[in-house]
């Protein structure tokens, strides 16, 4: 391709009008070139890498529009109910493949650039993803946006368009050094900015009585600042449907109203200074696990994206139905965790201080429009405003607040006769902390429902933290177990074993509805079949073995077990539950060299939190036990240990086909579902799991004889700690125990220095919050269990094989069905091709 006429670059019979967004293979190659030149403004033979991505990139979304725009007329006209999705975190991935295979022209246009000489794995490397979240709450609304669109629901997610996304992670010396994130630098092909559709957001101030023209009482709030947030739209498609939804994300301006006032009045500097300080709200995504503790701009983030959700969906409802009472049985919000949960606040602030609705009705519209989620019983991980802070950002939406909390506590009152203990725990206000606002009590007493995110997380909800809510008012709760899309993590990550699914089913209607992978069932003993599903395994293991040689400098034998603890470091993931184990197999081989064993390289990936000093020791710890281990030749013919710097979407896809053991290892009743543990098993690894979150579901779905599950479960784990939980007693007991903390503390991983790891051990000895020590033994006991599957080829093909035929019901197209039927009573609507 060396032509210098872009009109003239691919020769085509298709007519003029086809060609611009036609799917042809002519018709691509054209476009890729008229991208090219319009858009980049480059020819082929000067275009770099990032030019062609470009090109690609806008060819995708130019078809993408064309459904886009269709669907919005079509829901616009049927007056279809639509979700509002509010989540701070969208943690969406790269986006071109995802895309293409949603359009249903991967494979075409694919070739199109191949014809063009153009090499489309360079520009899929070079595609840079909006690390919009810092784990799963953040994907599973990506999981969420991909499904709601293929299940044709009609929705808008709202969030935050973050200048910088969650950190880039770079490993020096062993330890995790963050990189700021600045996804944007290039340009962003996927967003329109739409600059008209923006909302003003207020802070600080104080409120006012005032009355209005017809005497009754207002109240007037006077803000001390006032900030922009303007829309930037992101499609969204479904699969094998011409349905397209929408995803807004805010930016933070200063409006130019105020920036010139105090301009005119001479203060030139105070009005930069005002600028910088509104474009601040949007700069930055706070990692979760952050102490919540002055997060000043944290709250602002909330409020502002909140607030410019509510304004725009008032917008839209009276752009098309009109009057406001109505607005709940157009809308649904799902408030995807406590983040969003100031909605419910400023939805009542819009309706009754702007719109001029009684309270009694602004309350019972607000009731109906939201719904809750909840994803974490970790008490430091429920979220609280200090009354100060609070009061000073947001003075009105702590009175609507109070107001919200009285008339509760007057239900409870009445119905729980004199029981004041509980009125102090309902209460919207911790006074025991130094007087806090619970935003999960603001988030239930807000919606209409509230659900947890697998079957136990949800029983847990409403024995706990919700105990008394859900004696309140049992019918609101729900559950709703996490679900993942195919789309992404199946067919984009591994198409090798899409191919062969595919071709062992004899059709792909799997992708669309994953409940089709049973087809496969029938065939797991075929030995050809079984040989197929190994080569493809262990293609997908050289490929990451090439990768972790390239980018951390660990060879690793595809052969051998791919062991993968892949997740957010967090103490209570356990992931030095994992390295107790690869000491011990460490120790075993040092003390008997000749003992045979299967060969394992133990792969991790995950960030800390920038603040959250024992996880990132346990990054180190990681890295200081594969130095020792990878550079012993003793042991490194059966033991490796790599740390995949980096963990994001872009790189978990290359994890997530190459595992043969997924390590879901929580202690019981801490992880509220897990969604890791879905993607692995969608890609024939087996799990190793303890008795938590959707574990347990994926165990039951998969069969217990293809998963292996150790350790206490969450009543156990409940039990030992009301008896008295003492790891010194268990260091004590278990020789084995002992002697591999002892290594570790004996400096051999740390040059010597026997102080380096003691925060550690000394936390692992003497409290163990999360009972590393407690199930220590059932994870060895089950890890030999592990191995001697491992060791019979065909028995592991064949569980490898039934795992993947059974994970039809973790597919996010069933969450979200069971969503829109049975939480949000949303139709989808069909729109005709
Ligand atoms: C995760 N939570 C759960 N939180 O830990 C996991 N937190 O079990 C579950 O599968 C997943 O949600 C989806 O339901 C998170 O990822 C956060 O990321 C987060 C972010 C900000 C503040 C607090």
């Amino acid at each position: 391709m060396s032509t210098r006429s872009p009109a003239t670059a691919a020769p085509s019979n298709d007519p003029p009008e086809q060609t611009r967004t036609g799917m042809s293979k002519a018709a691509l190659k054209q476009a890729y070139i008229d991208n090219l030149f319009y858009i980049q403004g480059r020819f082929r033979d000067v275009a770099s890498t990032y030019d062609l991505y470009m090109a690609a990139a806008f060819t995708a979304r130019d078809r993408m529009l064309e459904r886009w725009v269709e669907s919005a007329q079509v829901y616009k006209t049927s007056h279809a109910r639509t979700l509002c999705y509010l989540s701070a975190e969208y943690l969406l991935g790269p986006q071109l493949t995802q895309n293409l295979v949603n359009l249903g022209i991967a494979k075409v246009a694919r070739a199109a650039a191949e014809e063009l000489s153009v090499d489309f794995n360079a520009i899929l490397e070079e595609e840079v993803e909006p690390g919009l979240g810092s784990g799963g709450l953040g994907r599973l609304a990506a999981c969420y946006l991909d499904s709601l669109a293929t299940q044709r629901i009609p929705a808008i997610g709202y969030g935050i368009r973050y200048e910088f996304g969650i950190f880039d992670q770079v490993i020096q010396d062993g330890w995790q050094v963050e990189r700021s994130d600045n996804w944007l630098r290039n340009g962003n092909p996927w967003e329109l900015p739409r600059p008209k559709i923006s909302f003003a957001v207020r802070y600080g101030g104080h409120t006012e009585q005032t009355r209005d023209q017809e005497g009754r009482s207002r109240v007037r709030w006077v803000p001390e600042m006032v900030i922009k947030g303007v829309a930037y739209d992101t499609p969204i498609l479904g699969y094998g449907v011409r349905n397209a939804n929408l995803l807004r994300l805010w930016k933070s301006e200063a409006p130019e109203s105020f920036d010139f006032q105090t301009f005119n009045v001479g203060d030139y500097y105070g009005a930069v200074h005002a600028k910088i300080e509104a474009e601040t709200i949007s700069k930055v995504l706070y990692p979760n696990d952050e102490p919540e503790a002055g997060k000043e701009l944290r709250l602002k983030q909330q409020y502002f994206f909140v607030s410019c959700s509510m304004q725009d969906m008032i917008r839209l409802h009276r752009n098309t139905v009109g009057p406001l009472e109505t607005i709940h049985q157009k809308f649904v919000v799902q408030l995807n965790d406590t983040h969003p949960a100031l909605a419910i606040a400023e939805l009542m602030r819009l309706l009754v201080d702007e719109q001029a609705m009684t309270w009694e009705q602004a309350w019972s519209i607000t009731r109906q429009t939201f719904c809750y989620t909840n994803h974490t019983l970790l008490p430091e991980a429920l979220e609280t405003w200090s009354l100060a802070l609070f009061e000073r950002l947001l003075p009105r939406h702590l009175e609507i607040i109070y107001a919200i909390n009285q008339e509760f506590l007057d239900q409870v009152r009445v119905r729980f006769l004199g029981d004041e203990a509980r009125i102090a725990r309902m209460s919207l206000i911790d006074e025991t902390h130094g007087r806090r606002i619970r935003m999960a009590h603001l988030a239930v007493v807000g919606s209409r429902a509230v659900n947890g995110v697998a079957a136990l997380h949800s029983k847990l909800i409403k024995t706990t933290i919700f105990k008394d809510f859900h004696e309140l008012a049992p019918e609101r709760f729900h559950t709703v177990t996490n679900g993942v899309t195919p789309r992404r993590f199946m067919v984009v990550s591994n198409p090798r074993l899409a191919r062969l699914i595919t071709a062992t089913c004899g059709h792909d209607r799997w992708i669309g509805d994953l409940e089709y992978l049973r087809d496969l069932e029938t065939h797991a003993d075929d030995p050809v079949l079984q040989a197929r599903w190994r080569q493809v395994k262990i293609a997908a293991k050289r490929d990451l073995a090439c990768w972790l040689d390239h980018h951390t400098g660990v060879p690793i034998d595809p052969e051998a077990m791919f062991d993968i603890q892949a997740k957010r470091l967090h103490e209570y993931k356990r992931q030095h539950l994992k390295v107790l184990h690869i000491i011990r197999l460490y120790q075993r081989l040092k003390q008997d060299p000749s003992v045979s064993m299967v060969p394992r390289a133990f792969i991790f990936g995950g960030k800390a939190a920038p603040g959250y000093v024992m996880a990132k020791l346990m990054i180190k710890l990681i890295n200081a036990v594969g130095e020792v281990i990878n550079r012993d030749p003793q042991v490194n013919g059966y033991l490796r240990v790599a740390f995949m710097p980096n963990f994001n979407v872009k790189n978990g896809q290359r994890l997530y086909p190459a595992a043969d053991l997924s390590e879901q290892i929580s202690l019981a009743g801490k992880e509220a579902s897990g969604t890791g543990n879905m993607k692995f098993s969608m890609n024939g690894a087996l799990t190793i799991g303890t008795d938590d979150g959707a574990n347990i579901e994926i165990r039951e779905a998969v069969g217990a004889e293809n998963f292996f599950l150790f350790g206490m479960t969450a009543e156990e784990v409940q039990r030992k700690q009301a008896e008295g939980y003492r790891p010194w007693a268990l260091y004590q007991g278990d020789a084995e125990l002992k002697s591999d903390i002892d290594l570790i503390s004996s400096g051999l991983f740390s040059h010597g220095d026997p102080h380096l790891f003691r925060p550690l051990t000394d936390h692992l000895i003497h409290a163990d919050p999360f009972m590393v020590l407690a199930d220590y033994r059932a994870y060895l006991e089950c890890q030999e269990r592990v191995t001697e599957a491992y060791a019979q080829p065909r028995r592991w093909d064949r569980m490898s094989i039934l795992n993947v035929a059974r994970m039809g019901r973790f597919s996010s197209d069933r969450a979200i069905r069971e969503y829109a039927e049975r939480i949000w009573q949303i139709e989808p609507v069909v729109l005709d091709s």
